[in-house]
């Protein structure tokens, strides 16, 4: 497998944030990729301040001014899922992706399936306000990451023998996990899921996108501020 880049390196740029999953799966596959890149910070809108200005560039070519948007050459794309493939295309061999159809349809299936049945949850457990609704988003992701345990169980990985674009697209939920237990999420992780938990960790892209205990006590204190203000409006 290659990492070379078929684009010189310091052409990429990453409009990203740290609190942000969707970024944190493009940040993560650069540095798995080891490929060099700008990280030009662009915190999500309630993160950020005032006086804040949207740099031209990134109105410009992200349609739905979210982040991640990335930057390869003169040409950009958003969408976290899009351009975790775009990035795999834009060099020499795929490296996160597997050459073979199968194996590459494998891959792509469960990212869809991660999005689907663990991301969703997940977000609804730390942007969740009732009780109720948090534990039933806590529940449904811990029903996610046991079956996400179990496709681990023969090579480790989530999808074939290798780390692939699947691990990019679950790494937020390793990286916030303290966080969301802090959050309300109360299901038991299987020791299958743990286990890939501290496989991730010995990534090479892992220590790009690892929280500080700082950053985990900074996102649970933005939802908890968050879950004062709606119940404030909503009482
Ligand atoms: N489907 C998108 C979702 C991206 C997304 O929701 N990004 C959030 C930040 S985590 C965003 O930029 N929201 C707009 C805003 O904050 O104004 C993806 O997978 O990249």
């Amino acid at each position: 497998m290659s990492t070379s880049l078929g684009q010189a390196a310091s052409d990429v740029a990453l409009y990203g944030h740290w609190i942000c999953p969707f970024a944190t799966r493009v940040e993560f596959a650069l540095h798995q990729r080891g490929i060099d890149h700008e990280l030009i910070d662009l915190p999500p809108s309630a993160v950020r301040g005032p006086d804040f200005v949207l740099p031209d560039e990134f109105v410009e070519h992200s349609p739905k001014l979210e982040i991640p948007l990335v930057r390869v050459g003169g040409d950009y794309l958003a969408d976290s899922i899009p351009v975790l493939e775009w990035l795999e295309n834009r060099v020499v061999a795929p490296a996160l992706l597997p050459s073979d159809d199968a194996d590459r349809r494998l891959v792509r299936d469960r990212m869809a399936w991660i999005n689907r049945h663990a991301f969703r949850p997940m977000i609804g457990v730390y942007y969740g306000t009732d009780p109720d609704v948090i534990s039933q988003a806590s529940e449904a992701l811990a029903d996610a990451l046991a079956e996400m345990g179990r496709w681990t169980t023969e090579t480790g990985w989530l999808a074939g023998a290798e780390p692939s674009l699947a691990e990019a697209v679950a790494m937020p939920i390793h990286v916030r996990m303290a966080g969301l237990q802090r959050l309300g999420f109360t299901g038991q992780l299987t020791a299958e899921w743990r286990a890939h938990g501290d496989r991730c960790r010995t990534l090479a892209g892992w220590p790009g996108v690892e929280w500080s205990d700082e950053q985990t006590d900074e996102f649970v204190g933005r939802f908890e501020a968050f879950r004062r203000k709606r119940q404030s409006q909503h009482p």
